[in-house]
Formats: structure tokens, sequence, C-alpha cells
């Protein structure tokens, strides 16, 4: 694979800095998860500590004290030659220093280091940014920290420090893609659409659903993707019915649409598509039916992306124009913005039209300018999905002729300067191209 451009970590630690100001930042790393006794699930990082510092280990935690004379400070695993031959290279703290730019490391095995940093740098500072809630031990350890430096500081009359959500400052500035990222993004989308093209061209009648599953990931792997960035969806007829879908063990109908809502992570980037076409090898006139519906509100949408029109805008569009369709397909009657109104529609498409996109899968960043009723505007550098759907199952109160039949698709979409740009076009959604793709 040709190598990506080199992700700077010092610039997005720097402009992490200018927002932190005068606080204190902890970021814990991700940790092994238990699967079963002697095995973990594969490790990931988590993203924020990931995206400042590039670093891929566990058991260790970055305090960022932007004012001080060690704006980074790294707390990581000690080199130990027995655990690095079942488990592989540990870094240790002076690799944390030459190579991943801390400005002071030491092993995060006793927690002595980190708890004494930790209390010098918030004395000095005014706020923390932490995220409460996700891990009980280490709540308890800052909390604990955070009165000891309460206690050191004698009787100031202050009140404890206030504490912020990381993606306060994160969530903003993973939310604009730089250059680097974007060609990173770039490259799982074309990975992801290379592989849902490769399903389009081999699911056969009878395949069971984890066998399509199988080829994706299969298609996702050799092409270098590190790994899912979500639970692919392989859902058979009715089973699209159920947005979260991910049994994928049922055997394929040839009578049934098949829809795939799955994505490759590459570089701690991913990509999420959704496509849906004929297990057979045409569409039956229902499906062709429902599937022109979702398309048309789909590419409406798509038309309607660019900087300045927000993402409600974009949802209130496609819940427009999937009404009129329905209305056309007399499933639903009455004027459309009464229909809207009385939320008739959300029988058919329950969710919204699409989220962030970018390390994580439903990525970080505001939906919202100041309070939640005002939508932000799009700009230049967001990335996020357009994913209209319409979703008819067994015990829904549509026509018979419709049940059983989920339709969505989605494309990953980057706002540029005058428009945007889809990255994921390269696999097809016209209903003459899949048709001619399923009888090739
Ligand atoms: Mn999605």
């Amino acid at each position: 694979m040709e190598s990506l451009s080199h992700i700077d970590y010092r610039l997005r630690r720097k402009q992490f800095y200018a927002e932190v100001k005068n606080a204190v930042a902890v970021l814990p790393s991700a940790e092994h998860q238990v699967r079963n006794p002697d095995v973990t699930f594969p490790f990931r990082q988590e993203s924020n500590l990931y995206y400042l510092t590039g670093f891929e280990e566990p058991h260790c935690v970055a305090l960022f004290a932007p004012h001080s004379k060690t704006p980074f400070q790294f707390f990581v695993q000690p080199r130990n030659k027995t655990k690095e031959l079942w488990e592989g290279k540990i870094w240790g703290p002076e690799a944390a220093k030459s190579r991943f730019g801390a400005d002071a490391a030491a092993s995060s095995a006793t927690e002595i280091p980190f708890d004494e940093a930790f209390v010098t740098a918030i004395c000095e500072a005014e706020r923390l940014y932490y995220r409460v809630g996700l891990d009980r031990e280490w709540d308890s350890r800052i909390f604990r920290l955070l009165e000891v430096a309460k206690k050191r500081l004698g009787r100031t009359g202050r009140s404890l420090w206030p504490i912020f959500d990381p993606n306060e400052v994160l969530g903003e500035q993973r939310l604009v893609k730089t250059r680097a990222e974007l060609e990173r993004l770039e490259k799982a989308c074309e990975i992801t659409a290379d592989a849902h093209a490769s399903a389009m061209r081999l699911v056969k009648p009878d395949m069971y659903e984890y066998e399509v599953e199988a080829l994706l990931f299969h298609a996702f792997r050799i092409q270098g993707a590190e790994r899912l960035g979500y639970g692919s969806i392989v859902a058979g007829g009715s089973n699209a019915c159920c947005l979260h879908y991910v049994a994928n063990n049922k055997r394929l109908n040839e009578k049934d649409l098949l829809l795939i809502d799955a994505g490759a992570e590459l570089d701690y980037f991913t990509s999420d598509i959704t496509r849906v076409f004929p297990v057979g090898q045409v569409f039956s006139k229902e499906q062709r039916e429902i599937y022109s519906a979702v398309l048309t509100a789909q590419k409406s949408c798509i038309k309607m992306a660019r900087p300045g029109k927000t993402m409600r805008d974009l949802h209130d569009h496609a819940t427009e124009v999937l009404v009129d369709e329905l209305k056309k397909l007399k499933i639903l009657k009455g004027p459309t913005p009464q229909i809207i109104k009385k939320l008739e529609h959300k029988r058919y498409y329950p969710h919204g039209t699409g989220h962030w996109l970018g390390m994580d899968v439903h990525d970080v960043g505001r939906y919202y300018a100041q309070r939640l009723q005002d939508p932000r505007k799009l700009a230049p550098g967001m990335v996020f999905t357009i994913e209209p759907g319409l979703y008819f199952g067994a015990d829904s109160d549509a026509p018979a002729k419709y049940k059983g039949i989920g339709v969505r698709i989605e494309d990953d979409i980057v706002i540029t300067n005058q428009g945007c740009r889809v990255l994921t076009s390269g696999v097809p959604k016209e209903i003459e191209e899949i048709e001619s793709l399923r009888s090739a």
C-alpha cells in the first residue's frame, strides 16, 4: 500500500494547548478488555489519546499542562523482557520522550509519579479536562487527587476545579479534517467501497449472511485496513428492518434484498457505507419502488450539502422527500407538513439522516452551536454520512406487498469550499448499475 502523508502529532497538540490554555488534561489509555479467561479483545487505543500521541499501548496516561515547563508528561509501561517476549515490543519511558515527543516520561507501573505530577500541575491550573464516568478506578483516583491538591493549597477559599469533557476541545478540533486526515479517510472509503463492490458481484442465493460478512472482512484486510470501524451489518430480507442487526446468521433468499452496512478502519479513520441489492439478479417491482424512493432522497440530500447548510436541514429535507415518495406509493396520505408534524413517517423512517465521521464511526463534535436549538453550519473539511432509509418490518402496518423490505443507502461526504465531495462513489447505487453487476 502506498504510504500516507505523515500525521504531525506535535501540531495537533499545539492546537490543543491553544484551546486548553491554563488547564490540565488527563487522558488515560484504553485497557485490554477481557473476553474470557486468558483472552482479551483486540486492543484499540482510545481515540483522543491516539489523536494526540500516536501511541498504541494500554496501561498509560497522558498528562497535559500547557502552561507548565513540561506540557506533555507521559506515564507508560516500563520495558519488560519477559512480557515483550510474549506480547511484543513495549516502548517504555525513554521512547515516550524520544519517539513520541513527551516532555517528560515515567513508568506507569507505580501510581506515585503520575499522582505527584498531577497534583503539582492542577495546583497551578484553573480547570481540569477529564472524561468522568468511563472508568470507576480512574474517577476515584482523580477525585482523590483533587482533594489532595486542595489540601496542599491550604485555605484559599476557592472551590474545587471545574471538570470538562476533553471532547469540548478535541471534538471541535477533530471535526474539521486536515489534509492528512482526509487522505486517510479517503483511503478507508476507497477500501470500503471496493469491498462493497466485490460483495455486490460475488453474493449468490442461498449463501449465509456470515459468508458475506467474511468476504467483506477479507476484502478490507487484504487492502491493509487494520480492523472494522464497527460491527458489520449483513441483513437479508426483513433482517434489514432491525437497524443494528449483527447476528448475520441467516441464509439469503433469492427473492430478498440484502442490506450491507460495513466500514473498514485504516490508521484510526473509518468509513461507513450502506448498500442494498437483490440476492437474485433483479429488484422486484415493490423493492424497486422503495429503493428508488430512498435513492431519490439520498441524492437530493447530497446535492443540498454545502457550507452554510446544517445537518438538520439535510434531515428535514430527507424526511420531506421520503414522505412525498411514500405518498406517491399510497403508503402515507395527507398534506406532507401534517404527516411530518404528527411524526407519521417515523414508523418507516425512524432514524436520523447522518452523523459526523472520522476516527470514530459516530465521530465527535457538536451538532449545534451554543444551544441545542441552534444547529451548526457545515464548513469545509467536515465529514459525515448521508443515509436515509425506509423499513417495513413484518409487523408494521404497511401494505402487505412492502412487508419485509428494508432499504438504507449511505455515502460518506466531505464539505468543500463550493459544495461537497462524495468519498464513497466507488460502489454503485443506481438500479441499472446494480442489476448489471448482479447478472454479470
Ligand atoms: Mn452510518
